[in-house]
């Protein structure tokens, strides 16, 4: 149950900590050998370490491709210490037993993050480091494997506790850990040479990642359920900092990463946009001259809803605009940074999440979408089509009016986010009316006109928000009884993908309304 620690094999690229537990470790009679970078930190700390060409015989070569691919190396991280023939290997070729691995990799997804080139990326595939922690995780049986400077503390607690040798719960849990990493970094590899290729597939990707977390309870309190990280290391609520409030829920992640996603179609360079989601559909969403204004704007089109709800906004947060979020219960605020005044205003509310990114998604990314069914997983690439790139073609005699084209290519953008059937209405930069996720279109755009009616009343206006106002539709009309609906709250511009059999009477009878029309060529079903 317990294995004594004799002898460390530290080569970290992350250096944090590194010397204090190198230390800590020779102070409890462990004898340290190291790599290259590490051996150097280690021995200007003054502390007593064997270069690993030492224990290889062999020196570093091709550039430090090869460092630490040796059988001294492996043959003693993988012996089984009481198997009479590995022991007799280990004698004939003068192997010593290493009993604790200390590494972490090249820094491969940052490096593939900040936009390195393809050879950059392919020098920063770690090869010794992975193999050494697997090599170690797969032997805890013998060997202590620690890949992250945050077990440091606990793995020397862990020693002091047990007389200088380490437990097999630990070696276990650690084991785990390190195969957790090593399966992360080599979907990040993979997943960027993807990215790579013109022609990228799901078949040329590494579908799922790493356990990150395992959480209280999924979707529902009798569902388990953990989070799993791809290593892709790109803006989004996987790679977020929370900055407080308690840990997010199954729900929560998915809710805000529905947020975060949609309020990056927007950039920042171009307008304020602010995104509030409640059950992975936008119940507001608007542009505006500020995050404040946006946000009061989205908050408008639907308050009820709301309530409780994710907030994710495409810059980042101030004061002005947090003041204004607090006011009612938010679960989540996620955004690409927030500025000290705003941290200390949302700082005042316990239990609500801050979230910072450090930057927005690129909604034109690459990905993968995977879903799961009886049996299988479906893999698709993620829907990364945007309105700005699309060819839109006026079908209608009036063509729109230039906010009319504006609002229209709002309401397309935020359509890609609503669950099917979406019917969007929107008036200047804000929706207001979201119909999502009815079984028929013409019930979505009803529910829509509903919603903006009761928004309006809610507002005390006089005039409804459906008055001059777009609409959006993820997919065709079969039939002009949905645009027909929308005329008739108010709709004035149609913005839908065309493609149905009957887009000509669908055509005829936004004439006859006088509406103007635009088809886009793509559809955004979300389901
Ligand atoms: O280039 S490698 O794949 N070849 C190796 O043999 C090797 N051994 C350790 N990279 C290798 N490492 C990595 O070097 C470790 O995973 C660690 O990230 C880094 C430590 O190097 P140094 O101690 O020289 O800073």
């Amino acid at each position: 149950e317990l294995v004594p620690v004799k002898r460390a094999l530290l080569s970290v690229f992350d250096k944090t900590g590194l010397v204090d537990f190198a230390r800590a470790l020779a102070d409890r009679g462990v004898e340290l050998v190291s790599t290259g970078g590490s051996y150097k930190a280690l021995k200007d700390a003054g502390l007593q370490v064997l270069d690993i060409s030492e224990v290889t015989g062999f020196p570093e070569i091709m550039d430090g491709r090869v460092k630490t691919l040796h059988p001294n190396v492996h043959g003693g991280l993988l012996a089984i210490r009481d198997d009479a023939d590995h022991q007799s290997a280990m004698a004939e070729h003068g192997i010593t037993g290493i009993d604790l691995f200390c590494g972490n990799l090249y820094p491969f997804e940052d490096v593939v993050a900040s936009g390195a080139d393809y050879a950059t990326g392919i020098e920063n595939i770690d090869i010794g480091g992975p193999a050494m922690t697997r090599a170690a995780a797969k032997n805890h049986a013998y060997v202590t494997v620690v890949t992250d400077p945050a077990d440091y503390d606990a793995v020397i607690a862990e020693l002091d506790a047990n007389g200088g040798q380490a437990p097999v719960a630990l070696r276990k849990k650690l084991a785990l850990k390190a195969f957790a990493r090593t399966a992360a970094y080599d979907a990040a590899v993979s997943n960027w040479m993807a990215d790579q290729l013109e022609e990228a597939t799901p078949a040329h990707r590494a579908v799922g990642g790493a356990l990150a977390e395992v959480m209280r309870y999924g979707e529902n309190p009798h569902q388990t359920a953990g989070f799993y990280k791809t290593g892709e290391n790109r803006p989004g609520v996987a790679t977020a900092t929370q900055l407080q409030g308690k840990t997010l829920s199954y729900n929560n992640i998915n809710d805000t990463d529905a947020a975060f996603e949609l309020v990056s179609e927007f950039d920042p360079a171009r307008t304020s946009a602010v995104a509030i989601i409640k059950h992975a559909n936008p119940c507001g969403v608007a542009e505006g001259a500020s995050l404040k204004e946006a946000y009061e704007l989205a908050l408008r089109c639907d308050p009820v809803s709301a309530f409780g709800g994710i907030v994710a906004l495409n810059k980042t947060l101030d004061a002005a605009a947090a003041e204004e979020i607090v006011k009612i219960f938010t679960e989540v605020i996620i955004a690409p940074d927030a500025d000290d005044a705003a941290r200390e205003i949302i700082a005042a509310k316990k239990n609500l999440r801050l979230l910072v990114t450090g930057g927005l998604a690129d909604a034109r990314a690459k990905g993968l979408f995977v879903k799961s069914v009886a049996g299988g997983l479906l893999v698709q690439s993620r829907d990364n089509g945007v309105v700005d790139d699309l060819d839109l073609k006026v079908v209608t005699k009036r063509a729109p009016s230039e906010q009319e084209l504006a609002d229209l290519k709002f309401a397309f953008r935020v359509a890609k986010h609503v669950k099917s059937n979406a019917i969007v209405y929107a008036r200047n930069g804000a929706t207001v009316g979201v119909g999502a996720g009815q079984m028929s279109r013409v019930d979505s755009a009803r529910i829509a006109a509903r919603k903006a009616l009761d928004a309006t009343e809610a507002a005390g206006l006089s005039e409804p928000l459906t008055k001059g106002c777009v609409v959006a539709s993820d997919a065709f009309f079969p039939f002009a009884d949905g645009l027909l609906s929308a005329a008739e709250a108010g709709a004035t511009a149609v913005i839908q993908p065309g493609g149905s059999m009957r887009d000509d009477d669908v055509i005829a009878a936004a004439d006859e309304a006088g509406l103007a029309m635009v088809l886009t060529g793509m559809r955004h079903f979300r389901h």
